[in-house]
């Protein structure tokens, strides 16, 4: 848990956010760049840098299963939405604390950019 990492920060309540669900692995809140009308990050409430160095299960179950909440919770699970893990300098991650992104809203285009 850095001290100095945004997403640790933000799960200790230091910063604020717009919070939209949590449960005892993960916390979710609205993206402040929103790039679709639902934007909600869900992070793991332990520091986990990226997919790439996760190893429990069970939290990233619990990590996938509150976006699906979180979609349901914000009506977009009947259209339909998408989940991303930006993994890496090449996966486009920003923020170096594992975070899925959920999008929906608006019909999404394939690939990504
Ligand atoms: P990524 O590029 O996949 O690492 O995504 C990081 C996301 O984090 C990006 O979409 C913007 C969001 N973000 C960055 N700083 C903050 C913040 O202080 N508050 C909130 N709510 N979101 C943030």
């Amino acid at each position: 848990m850095p001290d100095d990492c945004l997403f640790c920060r933000i799960v200790r309540g230091e910063i604020p956010v717009l919070l939209v669900a949590q449960n005892d692995h993960a916390v979710a809140f609205r993206d402040i760049n929103p790039q679709a009308p639902v934007h909600v990050l869900v992070v793991p409430r332990r520091h986990v840098k990226s997919l790439a160095e996760a190893a429990d299960a069970s939290e990233l179950g619990a990590i996938a299963l509150l976006a699906a909440q979180v979609a349901r919770q914000e009506g977009i699970e009947q259209g339909g939405y998408r989940v991303v893990m930006n993994t890496g300098a090449d996966g486009g991650q920003s923020v170096a604390h594992l975070h899925m992104h959920l999008l929906g809203g608006r019909p999404m285009s394939w690939p990504p950019g």
